[in-house]
């Protein structure tokens, strides 16, 4: 389960939030599979309640009413039309599984779903399922609301409401049984694995269970006996009674504590300086390079929701973002996924993506030059993050390698001898000569520009037949970094 199943030697995964299928379709053909990206984790696309109060909020994605594919990214056909076109160019489509709870328990009775489909949270009947009383919680649940209520009892996290939400009996073989159809119903339509949401609150003896009753990957595409890939969320920031590691044996985990800790370093809090990430990954208290799925901001922290904090780099802060995104996409440490975002009122954490005024997603415009308007940010589109994106393909299976730091926040790291990066993220010009590992010749820099085949958009830099090379990167650069790799030698 700990195996993206990427293809082509691509890296890193593009959460493409709240996009619609025929949108995440087109984008396969026409940029992830050319620049190398090797897959998309995609919104929820089950039914889901539609709520009117706030107006349509991202969140009510995470609140199921249905097992039908039919939800604001599309309907079935269009979600099946979408995992076949990303297949087809070798990107990987991982499903955000909304399994662990249905709607909270206010969200009323009727026909207030994305497709019409009939439910009742009050009675806990979800017909189309069908889901009825028995399938929930409620009776093991020993909290005094039936909410969650204290993060250090272990039972309560797993048996009770999380803020609200109706909690399903995944003891049950009946329900196992449903969220299991369910996901092998996208297994088998070709996706190649899952995020599962809200993991912390599922038994792992669970999940055990309905994980081994899932398919194998749809060998129109993948290897025979190709496991899913699946990827918990589970916010471990330490200090809580549920951690990461009971997770292991199931896949990979989110490790939250990565865009935490980056976030204080780029952002210099807390004493933080780029040299000391001089032993980043597990030598910082992450989990096992093995298991970490890791990201800078994800869809709940660069709003406030979620774990991180404050210390979080979003697209809000751009010029360090790109650093951070930079430095994950170079370092080797775990797999990787970029956010690709929408904007919102920042006052107004629960609006969703951009919209018509009836409610439906708008269209993800791509402009000339190759960004996104209408909303749309598009981080993973951003030339800094793509180029990098890139790299992390080039420079696959290299070790970590001639490290330099200047004691306080200009770095630079290698990766064998297929990639360099040097960061300056101090208040004052980086002026050094380094050993880069590389073999001789003039490389072009993929964050200024990139190589266009003899020519070079952006800046060059020779390296000597002794791998040295003299880098300047002045404080007050657009973007204080330079990264070179074989494929950008000109
Ligand atoms: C919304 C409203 C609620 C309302 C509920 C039901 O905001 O007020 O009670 O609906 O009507 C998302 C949103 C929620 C939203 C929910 C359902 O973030 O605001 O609730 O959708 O629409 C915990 C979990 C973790 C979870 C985070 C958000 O452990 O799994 O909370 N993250 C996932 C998704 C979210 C999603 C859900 C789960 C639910 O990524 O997008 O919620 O499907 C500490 C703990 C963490 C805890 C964190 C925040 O850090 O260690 O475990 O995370 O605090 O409480
Ligand atoms: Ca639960």
């Amino acid at each position: 389960f700990n195996n993206p199943h990427a293809k082509h030697g691509r890296q890193a995964i593009v959460h493409l939030f709240e996009w619609k299928w025929n949108d995440i379709a087109a984008e396969c053909e026409r940029f992830l599979a050319p620049k190398g990206y090797a897959g998309v984790q995609i919104s929820p696309p089950t039914e889901s309640i539609l709520l009117t109060s706030p107006w349509r909020p991202w969140w009510e994605r995470y609140q199921p009413i249905s097992y039908n594919l039919c939800s604001r990214s599309g309907n079935e056909s269009e979600l099946r039309d979408m995992i076949t076109r990303c297949n087809n160019v070798g990107v990987n489509i991982y499903v955000d599984a909304v399994i662990n709870h249905m709607c909270g328990a206010g969200g009323g009775e009727g026909t207030h779903s994305t497709c019409g489909t009939y439910f009742s949270a009050k009675n806990r009947d979800f017909p189309s399922i069908p889901f009825s009383g028995f399938d929930f919680n409620e009776g093991k649940c020993k909290s005094a609301s039936g909410d969650i209520e204290n993060y250090n009892d272990i039972n309560q996290v797993r048996d009770c409401r999380l803020v609200s939400l109706l909690d399903l009996a995944l003891e049950k073989d009946y329900v196992r049984g449903k969220v299991a159809d369910y996901m092998n119903n996208l297994i088998d339509m070709g996706v190649a694995g899952f995020r599962v949401d809200a993991s912390k609150h599922m038994w792992p003896g669970d999940l055990t269970v309905i994980y081994g009753s899932l398919h194998n990957l749809n060998t129109r595409w993948f290897n025979g006996g190709a496991r899913p890939f699946m990827f918990q969320e589970v916010i471990d920031m330490g200090g809580e009674a549920i951690q990461a590691s009971d997770y292991f044996p199931l896949g990979r985990v989110t490790e939250f504590k990565y865009g935490a800790k980056i976030g204080n370093v780029f952002r210099k809090w807390n004493g933080e300086k780029l040299s000391y990430t001089k032993n980043w990954g597990e030598g910082w208290g992450f989990m096992p390079d093995g298991n970490a799925l890791v990201f800078i901001d994800n869809h709940d922290n660069q709003r406030g929701h979620g774990g991180g904090g404050s210390a979080i780099l979003t697209f809000w802060d751009a010029r360090i973002y790109k650093m951070a995104v930079a430095y994950m996409l170079a370092h080797p440490y775990g797999v990787a996924r970029v956010m690709s975002s929408f904007r919102w009122n920042r006052a107004d954490d629960w609006q969703g993506p951009p919209s018509h005024e009836d409610g439906s997603t708008k269209d993800v415009q791509v402009n000339a030059d190759d960004t996104c308007g209408d909303g749309w940010v598009c981080e993973h589109r951003w030339r800094q993050i793509t180029n990098m994106a890139t790299f992390r393909n080039v420079v696959d299976g290299q070790p970590h390698s001639n490290w330099w730091d200047n004691g306080n926040n200009q770095v630079a790291f290698g990766r064998g001898n297929r990639g360099f990066i040097v960061f300056n993220n101090d208040d004052w010009h980086l002026d050094v000569t380094l050993n880069t590992g590389m073999p001789g010749g003039t490389y072009c820099d993929v964050i200024s520009g990139q190589r266009d085949g003899e020519r070079c958009t952006g800046k060059t830099i020779n390296v000597g037949d002794d791998g040295r090379a003299h880098f300047k990167i002045s404080n007050t650069e657009e973007d204080p970094m330079v990264a070179i790799h074989a494929d950008s030698k000109l």
